[in-house]
């Protein structure tokens, strides 16, 4: 204990070892301990350690000690069923189903992990001493299904996500296992932080009545392991459901306006705790004579030869014209018109791309009068 050492090969030999201490050193391979299989109390705490495999084979162990390290996967102690005392508190260990066999153990630290899931403790009726603290439970019941817990043992919950509000289902856990006799630490518990809208981008606007328009929002919670749900309000009475992307932090949804206004769009993200937060976006949903408007000024941005730009915004009007007097079937016809004029100049009087931008704007009008 408590020296430099970093190779473990010279001990590769000593094949009738059962104890073997060599906490606080620098240890990261453990392969030359594969062969050393008398082992049965061995301890390697405060190293370097990342990878469990050479001790798959270890089946006699009976006391391992393997705190502050870097284990993350636990697969290999799959197969250690003599366990009765195993420390792993100080790593980076969310999955907890390797230790679902260890039904002998009676000690297991699993303090400041990553843990959330339980339910792999649930058979490990043996247990006398949990310790589950700093990790990011939010739910113990796989603790009350463990029928082995009860009086004279300790459960260490403190620094986790737990509801502690009276009624809530993590307090009547805790209450179950209290009234069975066990020794249950749960304060304090970390607070909970909502989550927080940066930014709600509405990908096209405006619009005109009918269309489909896609938003996405994005957002941030500083709680590790928090699941988020979305909602959007579209502000015309309608919402749906946000389609949440964890990993990128980002929320999309899709809706189509009838009525053509002006409409606060509002999306509230709530995590698991129940917090949650709101960002809100406007889109303008324009009526045909809008949009034809607009359409109008981008032909003459384009400074189109003279007598052909006046081709095009004469046509334009008389669009507006109709649509303001309520002649759709004047104004769908007199679109139409522009449409086919600006094939037949696209590519020639008129730049195909900016035509076809054109072309497109002037069906969509089309499509929603
Ligand atoms: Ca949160």
């Amino acid at each position: 204990m408590y020296n430099q050492i970093s190779d473990l090969r010279p001990l590769a030999g000593l094949t009738n070892l059962q104890t073997l201490g060599l906490g606080a050193n620098q240890i990261s391979d453990l392969g030359p301990l594969a062969g050393l299989t008398n082992l049965q109390n061995l301890g390697l705490g405060a190293n370097q350690i990342s990878d469990l495999k050479p001790l798959a084979d270890l089946t006699n162990l009976e006391w391992l000690d393997l705190m502050y390290n870097q284990i993350s996967n636990l697969e290999p102690l799959a197969g250690l069923t003599n366990l009765e005392w195993l420390d792993l508190m100080y790593n980076q260990i969310s999955d907890l189903r390797p230790l679902a066999g260890l039904t002998n153990l009676q000690t297991l630290g699993l303090g400041a992990n990553q843990i959330s899931n339980l339910e792999p403790l649930a058979g490990l009726t043996n247990l006398e001493l949990l310790y589950l603290y700093n990790n990011q439970i939010r739910d113990i019941s796989p603790l009350v299904a463990n029928s082995g817990l009860g009086s004279c043992d300790g459960v260490w919950l403190e620094d986790n996500y737990l509801d502690l509000t009276s009624g809530s289902a993590a307090m009547a856990d805790i209450q179950t296992l209290l009234h069975r006799g066990v020794d249950v630490h749960y304060q304090p518990q970390i607070q909970n932080n909502p989550p927080t809208i940066t930014t709600v981008t509405v990908l096209t606007d405006p619009q005109l009545p009918g269309s489909t328009i896609q938003v996405t929002g994005t957002f941030t919670d500083p709680d590790p392991g928090d699941i988020h749900t979305a909602t959007w309000t579209w502000g015309d009475g309608a919402t749906s459901e946000g389609t949440v992307d964890e990993a990128t932090g980002t929320v999309t949804g899709s809706h189509a306006y009838t009525t053509p206004g002006t409409y606060t769009i509002t999306l509230t993200v709530t995590d698991s705790a129940g917090s949650s937060g709101t960002g809100t976006a406007t889109i303008t949903v324009q009526t045909p004579a809008e949009a034809t408007a607009d359409l109008r000024e981008q032909v003459a941005e384009l400074e189109l030869q003279k007598g052909i730009g006046n081709a095009f915004t004469v046509k334009l009007d008389q669009a507006i014209a109709a649509l303001n007097s309520g002649d759709r079937d004047g104004a769908r016809d007199v679109l139409n018109a522009f449409i086919n004029q600006m094939k037949a100049l696209k590519g020639k009087k008129v730049a195909a791309e900016d035509a076809d931008a054109l072309i497109a704007m002037a069906q969509e009008i089309i499509d929603s009068i």
